[in-house]
């Protein structure tokens, strides 16, 4: 028998039948880095390399059975969240992650696809800011999705990128919210650079002595195929928290994955029925099985 299992990492997202984003994203990503992923589906999702074409909630307390389901049989280290569709599905994981306190949590805010499609209930943000984000270890919003979270009507937008960040530490702090790792990817600058804003009031040891803020910069790669990013970092960072990473160190190796994967996405494509330009297919997941 082996001493050293795969360490658990529990996805509580939707389903993507197109398996870029979503679980099915999550379940390659976490074993792609070695862990072992357990997946609860909260919406079952239609959608194809063009987008969403629909999304359908589980009825809470199917969502909530799963929970129980595997909290009986397995020791959760960490734990992913992405699409939780409404406030019901919000309720149950509030009070499944209360009954689990220890457990390191990632939330992706996920509020809207790519092309447009409600993915959580616009009634449902007050309970996650309220009710959730008390019980989440990091956030990692977008910049779109960070202005909803602060419902701030002059955009951060990265245009005076020092100032910004700045702010938004401050704002962090006084609301006490999560850690957060805002991503670049929306943003006017010419790298992709994430922002690591760490509240100073959730910082216990070992990390009581990091700097509040910062910066990973990566080049920024134009791929066609990029679905499922947003997916893939938070799975792979709640992975490698659930490996014992501290927080800097899981993001910036979460990031490293992340990287290799957009930029060989091409080799990671299934067949099509056309070419189109505007498709956007999911990434190389498994980047060291195929490798340029
Ligand atoms: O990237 C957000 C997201 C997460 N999960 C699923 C999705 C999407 C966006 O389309 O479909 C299942």
């Amino acid at each position: 028998m082996s001493t050293n299992p795969l360490p658990t990492v529990l996805s509580i997202a939707g389903s993507d039948c197109s398996a870029g984003a979503g679980i099915q994203a999550d379940l390659k990503t976490i074993h792609a880095l070695h862990g072992y992923a357990l997946t609860v589906p909260t919406a079952i999702t239609a959608q194809n390399s063009h987008g969403v074409q629909n999304s359908y909630p589980l009825p809470s307390m199917q969502v909530q059975s799963q929970l129980e389901s595997l909290a009986a049989d397995y020791q959760i280290e960490a734990i992913k969240i992405g699409i939780l569709a409404n406030r019901e599905i919000i309720q149950v994981v509030v009070d499944f992650l209360k009954k689990h306190p220890r457990i390191p949590v990632v939330l992706d805010p996920v509020f809207l696809s790519s092309s447009g499609k409600v993915l959580l209930d616009e009634n449902a943000v007050d309970s996650m800011i309220n009710e959730l984000f008390p019980l989440i270890t990091l956030l990692t919003p977008n910049l779109p999705e960070l202005n909803t979270l602060l419902q701030r009507d002059n955009h951060f937008s990265y245009t005076s990128m020092q100032a910004e960040t700045e702010e938004i530490w401050q704002r962090i702090n006084q609301l006490n919210w999560p850690h957060c790792l805002l991503k670049g990817g929306h943003s006017q600058e010419p790298s992709a650079t994430d922002y690591l804003i760490l509240n100073k009031a959730k910082l216990i040891p070992p990390l009581d002595d990091t700097q509040p803020i910062t910066a990973y910069a990566s080049e920024r790669i134009a791929v066609q195929h990029n679905h499922g990013t947003g997916c893939t970092l938070s799975s792979a960072i709640a992975t490698q928290l659930a490996k014992g990473m501290i927080l800097p160190e899981a993001v910036k190796s979460a990031k490293d994955y992340l990287f290799k994967a957009l930029k060989s996405a091409d080799l990671a494509q299934p067949h099509y029925r056309k070419e189109s330009a505007d498709r956007h297919g999911g990434l190389n997941h498994f980047v060291d099985f195929i490798a340029e």
